[in-house]
């Protein structure tokens, strides 16, 4: 018998064929889909996270974890649809223009998807009018991600178009540092992907 400890183990060792069979058997004994993902999910990539940031976990591990994750939502996510849950909050997140990095920002997404957050993936060389596109969705918050010293400048302009508005703008990616964010008048700055759930707990905490 499968218990949600057993699922948040397997995510977290990244083994992605017993996730998806954890999750159908809690599924199958009757389990909330809620319950699965508050009581099993959700806190796998809370721990990995915290492991990254303790450099106890590694750039793979974070993948294989996110990886089994991604397996775990596939089956669950259709069902929370139908379950109306509640999400924490709306985060539209892309890399930049000009910028085809993307390995960062995909893992800075699912830590915020596995966290209970709804994520809408904009992909790579996103001008204003693509972030934009993600408030008009009703994102509540714009996480922005370069790799690149070219292509980091359009944060501070896409900072300044989302000043005078509610939505909140966060960024990171390599080149990237807090320095940098506060003289762009960015909302936020994390340098690692667990660091950004922390940071997005506050600013939609603050703005609830
Ligand atoms: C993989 C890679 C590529 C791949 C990208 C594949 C992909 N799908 O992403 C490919 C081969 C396509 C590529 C291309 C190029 N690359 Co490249 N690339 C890299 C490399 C080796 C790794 C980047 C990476 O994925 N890191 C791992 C991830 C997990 O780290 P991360 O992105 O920093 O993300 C973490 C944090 O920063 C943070 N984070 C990230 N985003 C966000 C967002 C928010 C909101 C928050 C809060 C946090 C956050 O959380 C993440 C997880 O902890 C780096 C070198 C390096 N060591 O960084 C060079 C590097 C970034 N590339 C570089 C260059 C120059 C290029 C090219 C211009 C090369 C060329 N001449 O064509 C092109 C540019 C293409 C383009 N227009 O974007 C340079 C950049 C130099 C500079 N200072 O600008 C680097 C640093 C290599 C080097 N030393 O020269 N590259």
């Amino acid at each position: 018998m499968s218990n949600f400890d057993d699922l948040k183990n397997a995510i977290i060792k990244g083994k992605r064929d017993e996730v998806i069979n954890l999750v159908n058997e809690l599924l199958a004994a009757g389990n909330d889909v809620n319950q699965i993902v508050d009581a099993g999910m959700i806190p796998a990539m809370r721990e990995i996270g915290e492991r990254f940031s303790r450099n106890e976990a590694y750039v793979p591990e974070l993948l294989i974890a996110a990886r089994a994750m991604q397996a775990g939502l596939g089956i669950v996510e259709p069902l929370l649809a139908a379950s109306g849950r509640k999400s924490l909050g709306k985060i539209a997140i892309g890399t930049v223009k000009g910028d085809l990095h993307d390995i960062g920002k995909n893992l800075v997404a699912i830590m915020l998807k596995g966290a209970g957050y709804d994520v809408i993936d904009l992909g790579v060389n996103c001008d204003i009018a693509k972030f934009e596109s993600g408030v008009e969705q009703g994102a509540d918050l714009i996480a922005c991600s370069a790799l690149l010293t070219t292509t980091m400048s359009y944060m501070k302009e896409i900072a300044e178009h989302f000043k005078n508005s509610k939505v909140k703008v966060i960024i990171g990616g390599a080149p990237v540092t807090q320095s940098f964010a506060d003289e762009i008048g960015a909302d936020g700055y994390s340098d690692d992907a667990n660091g950004a759930v922390k940071l997005v707990d506050l600013l939609l905490a603050k703005t609830a």
